[in-house]
């Protein structure tokens, strides 16, 4: 059990699958307090509930877009009704939409790759921080990707949007500087979850011809350096953490057995 995080409220976005609801289990297992968003609320109260077998404290979900200022205030407002301290805001929601070239790339893909991971940051943490207790051990750990890092064919939009949340963890934390705060981006590489099904728009197919013969990450990894950055002591932050799969060596070199 992880005392740093036990009875702490954490608040997850985009904890209806992936990463957010891996994360919702581990930090339930070490015995916070959860505050679960996304827009699926049917998946959330699943996640709820596993969250509580494990060992959460509480597990409370409500409906969030945040690619929606209004629906991140209104999620805000149901926050304040459970508590008025959130000690630890995790920005997840996000994903990709599409893999065109820019030439060929669709303004709606664009919109809501921005909107999600760069504004649907911006939103939630200004909505989120007059709630962030001063001095005492605060996390704002956003998700990032080494998509933020290294561009590549395709990824344009997505790889500017990570780039982007890079950009804004790195301005929090010297605005935040003074007020015990921390803030930190954790930035996966290749990870199997429902991303590339995302990304590719419902093609199964598509999206699993990704992953073989290879090892990727899995939800569980980051997961738990989620919950160890939040765990760290009080002084120490973790400013960015890349976490890629022993196979992906860099971005553009993935080793892949024959199948
Ligand atoms: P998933 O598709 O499994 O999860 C994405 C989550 O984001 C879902 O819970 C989804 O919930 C939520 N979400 C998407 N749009 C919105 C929105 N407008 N408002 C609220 N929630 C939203 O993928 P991952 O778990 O892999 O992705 C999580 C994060 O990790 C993303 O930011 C992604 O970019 C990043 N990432 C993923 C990597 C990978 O290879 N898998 C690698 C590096 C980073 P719902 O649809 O219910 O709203
Ligand atoms: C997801 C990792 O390489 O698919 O952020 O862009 S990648």
């Amino acid at each position: 059990m992880n005392a740093q995080v036990k009875n702490k409220w954490v608040l997850i976005t985009g904890a209806s699958s992936g990463f957010g609801a891996a994360a919702a289990r581990a930090f339930g297992e070490a015995g916070a307090k959860l505050l679960l968003g996304a827009r699926r609320v049917e998946k959330l109260k699943d996640v709820a509930i596993t969250a509580r077998e494990a060992g959460a404290a509480r597990a409370e979900f409500h409906f969030l877009d945040v690619s929606q200022t209004a629906s991140v205030n209104e999620f805000i407002q149901w926050v304040r009704t459970q508590t008025d301290c959130v000690d630890v805001l995790i920005n997840n929601a996000g994903g990709a939409l599409g893999m065109d070239t820019v030439a060929q790339g669709r303004d709606e893909d664009w919109e809501t790759m921005l909107q999600t991971n760069v504004l649907g940051v911006l939103r939630m943490t200004r909505a989120t921080l007059p709630l962030m207790p001063h001095d005492a051990g605060a996390s704002i750990i956003n998700v990032g990707s080494a998509a933020g890092h290294v561009a590549y064919e395709g990824g344009a939009a997505y790889c500017a949007a990570k780039a982007g949340e890079l950009q804004i963890t790195r301005t929090l934390r010297l605005e935040l500087n003074g007020t015990g705060i921390r803030v930190s981006t954790v930035d996966p590489g290749l990870a199997q979850t429902d991303f590339s099904l995302v990304r590719f728009k419902g093609d199964a197919e598509r999206a699993k011809k990704l992953y073989v013969g290879t090892n990727p990450l899995v939800a569980e990894d980051v997961a738990e350096i989620l919950v160890w950055v939040a765990g760290r002591p009080a002084h120490v932050n973790i400013d960015e953490l890349i976490v890629k799969p022993v196979d992906q060596a860099a971005m553009h070199k993935l080793h892949r057995r024959k199948t």
